[in-house]
């Protein structure tokens, strides 16, 4: 799909920080972040939500997500997935976040809620 933001990403005709790649699946650091690390996985098909995407096309996303959390090195984090529009989904191809959850030492550098 010419359009979708992410299939562009994949044709490498909008630049990445790309974490990993294969025929059917790519890794790439958020442009928002909400930590340090925040990273997408995406299938390389296209599909705006989950039950779009064949079954062959999804089998390398957890094992993705899995070596992201190892490469961050975090031992707290989310993984994320939103589907449609109520539900917070901005871009409309599949996407995993991958989300650490900076430690005490770290922080991240606003108190919230404010006291
Ligand atoms: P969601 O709300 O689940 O659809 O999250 C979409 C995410 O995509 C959001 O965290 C920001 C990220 N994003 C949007 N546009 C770009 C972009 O051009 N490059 C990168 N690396 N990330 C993007």
């Amino acid at each position: 799909m010419a359009a979708c933001l992410f299939c562009r990403i994949i044709k490498g005709e909008i630049p990445c920080m790309k974490l990993f790649e294969s025929d059917k699946t790519l890794a790439f650091l958020d442009i928002g972040p909400l930590s340090k690390g925040h990273a997408l996985v995406i299938p390389k098909f296209h599909g705006a939500k989950l039950a779009d995407i064949p079954d062959d096309h999804l089998t390398e996303i957890l094992p993705t997500l899995k070596k992201l959390v190892s490469a961050t090195g975090a031992t707290d984090y989310n993984v994320l997935q939103n589907n449609g529009t109520i539900a917070h989904q901005q871009v409309h191809h599949v996407h995993f976040h991958m989300i650490p959850k900076p430690n005490e030492t770290e922080g991240l550098g606003i108190s919230w809620p404010a006291t």
